[in-house]
């Protein structure tokens, strides 16, 4: 009942949005009147919006993909409405923040069919609920028949690609979940087409151009950018690459791993083969005789959900930031319900705009999600710190600032970090630098060319280069191209490879991660000095330090309210995202890999 009332004041509010005037000059006065009115219908939609979404996702019916469809299209329309309204107020004489508003509200789709939008929002609700609810499982006589269970989540699955060391199961648990996505790719073809109307109707060649538009610059230089940093840290993947096929190769044996091409993608410990942490003990040097393993630790001491965040908070707090209210710990999701379909894939939630403001992830005691963790309450901080600013400014300097917060903080979990905090008994290693460095390439060095890769992909997709037929083709010539990693098993006939991964079914960007990757060591150096750390940047952590804290802070609390180059230059004195920082701190990493390179190549011949 409660909701119906809801539903029809929310509807009432979106008809009730004027309509652009079609005659007389515009004026400041009425820009001014415009803005004003628009951030007020925004804050009230986003409400309602991120309740529908938050249900949807958390209970995955189909009454609540329904309701959340329903919202989207709202948002939707206001949305397209208020960017054809701004149109009309450029070239005014602004000040910078309403200049910078405008903008900002005609960076989006506009659908003018309802019919249309109707359609573009259940797809997306469906696609979100259909990835959520994905299970394999596996026929008789399947190496994972014997799980103990009928069918397998996506979670259970990733657990035995972490895990297992026997290439029949890996491979199993990695066809299982590609063979989910061909039954939801005709509605991802469809939702392309709807994006793109939408793109088009508001002038941009097509959704790829409208996302490449969201950076401050026009989307041809920044794809140019793109390319410009990844070669960059080109010299830096393939030498981890190198090192790494030699490991697999003694692993699994050369029947296996090829001495040359790319390497299977279901042995990197990852659905994906986007992070190779979890097979870092077949990687480790020889001289990492610590065995030191945080999962272990977690899993011993049984440590909770709950803890895991607190510890997370605890990093956050000791900045100088505040305490997580007390809402976050009653409305947040953080473990997986035994009793229903959620979407597992951890998110950050700013639902009323101020400190509603909630993550759902299904935690589990790994080290994996201790880092996971940490980048989740970046997002959450950023939206606390940005809280006072202006709807339209409640965002990241650009996407990948906001996916770098957390990451940042997270490479201050040094091993000096986690022996203060009492999650490391021994201490820590000096020689340890290595085995280190190791374990932070394989997730941070080893994510480059996926996150490239995964918009290059898209933008193609949106742009009609790719068409649905060679979807898998395409985009398994990236994959192998950048990633040096290859399908394991023939192509499905209708095989849909990239709705496997969580962000092509959900419509998020990508490109934001591969920003977030190099601009983290960025701001990692920039806190560092900060505190008046001057030695090697792998070593430094800004636990504690509410210098480095206020530095931070002074970033978050500007939100969008300025084009990122600036945001940059007030943290770090540089304006460009660069590769730089990220190289700096995996130096002795690189020369090491070399190194052993040389060597295993020489016992090769
Ligand atoms: O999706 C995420 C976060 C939520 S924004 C958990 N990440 C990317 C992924 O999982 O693919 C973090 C790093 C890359
Ligand atoms: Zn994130």
């Amino acid at each position: 009942m409660a909701l119906a009332v809801l539903l029809a004041l929310t509807a009432g509010a979106a008809q009730a949005q004027a309509k652009p005037k079609a005659h007389g000059k515009p004026t400041v006065a009425e820009a001014r009147r415009f803005l004003a009115e628009t951030e007020q219908k925004f804050d009230k939609l986003n409400l309602d919006g991120a309740r529908a979404e938050w249900v949807g996702s958390n209970f995955i019916t189909d009454d609540t993909e329904a309701i959340a469809a329903y919202f989207g299209e709202l948002q939707l329309d206001a949305a397209g409405q208020a960017a054809l309204q701004a149109r009309r107020y450029n070239g005014l004489k602004l000040n910078a923040d309403e200049a910078r508003k405008l903008k900002l509200l005609q960076l989006t789709l506009m659908l003018s069919d309802p019919k249309e939008r109707a359609e573009y929002a259940a797809a997306r609700a469906a696609l979100n609920g259909a990835y959520g609810k994905a299970k394999y499982c596996p026929p008789q006589g399947a190496p994972l028949a014997s799980a103990g269970k009928d069918c397998l989540a996506l979670g259970e699955l990733e657990k035995v690609l972490a895990n297992s060391r026997e290439p029949a199961k890996l491979l199993d648990a990695w066809s299982g979940w590609h063979s989910q996505s061909p039954s939801y790719k005709q509605r991802y073809v469809d939702f392309v087409a709807l994006s793109n109307k939408g793109a088009r109707e508001m002038g941009f060649a097509d959704t790829g151009a409208l996302w490449r538009s969201q950076y401050d610059m026009a989307p041809d230089a920044f794809a140019a950018e793109m390319e410009r940093l990844w070669q960059q840290v080109k010299p830096l993947y393939d030498s981890l690459h190198t090192y790494t096929r030699y490991k697999l190769r003694a692993a699994y044996g050369p029947d296996v791993v090829p001495a040359t091409g790319p390497i299977p993608a279901h042995l990197f410990g990852n659905m994906w083969s986007q992070t190779w942490d979890n097979i870092y003990p077949l990687l480790k040097p020889a001289g990492d005789t610590t065995g030191f393993d945080l999962t272990k630790v977690l899993e011993e001491r049984k440590t909770s959900a709950k803890e895991m965040t607190q510890y997370a908070e605890g990093f956050y707090t000791s900045l100088g930031m505040q305490k997580l209210p007390a809402s976050f710990w009653e409305r947040s999701l953080l473990t997986k319900p035994r009793d229903r379909d959620v979407v597992c894939h951890a998110s950050a939630w700013p639902i009323d705009g101020k400190d509603d403001v909630r993550i759902k992830m299904c935690i589990t005691p790994t080290a994996e999600d201790f880092t996971v963790i940490h980048h989740e309450l970046g997002h959450i901080y950023y939206f606390l710190e940005y809280k006072d600013q202006p709807v339209l400014f409640r965002q990241g300097a650009n996407d990948g600032f906001h996916e770098a917060i957390g990451d940042t903080v997270a490479l201050s979990i040094t091993p000096g970090y986690l022996k203060k905090i009492g999650l490391m008994n021994q201490e820590p290693d000096p020689k340890g630098d290595i085995p280190e460095l190791l374990k932070r390439a394989l997730s941070k060095v080893a994510i480059l060319p996926f996150a490239y890769s995964v918009d290059k992909w898209r933008w193609d997709v949106y742009g009609g280069k790719t068409q649905p037929a060679d979807y898998d083709k395409t985009w398994w010539q990236l994959r192998e191209q950048y990633m040096g990693v290859k399908r394991p098993a023939p192509a499905l006939a209708n095989g849909f490879d990239a709705g496997a991964k969580y962000h092509v079914a959900a419509d998020v960007p990508y490109a934001r991660y591969f920003l977030a990757d190099l601009l983290q060591f960025q701001f990692h150096r920039a806190l560092c000095r900060e505190a008046g750390y001057t030695g090697p940047l792998h070593q430094c952590s800004i636990y504690g330090n509410e210098k480095a804290g206020q530095k931070l802070r002074a970033m978050l609390q500007m939100g969008t309210s300025k084009p990122w180059p600036e945001e940059l230059k007030a943290i770090s004195g540089e304006d460009r995202i660069d590769g730089n920082a990220l190289l700096e701190y995996f130096a002795p990493l690189k020369a090491w890999l070399d190194e052993q390179n040389r060597v295993l190549a020489a016992q090769q011949k």
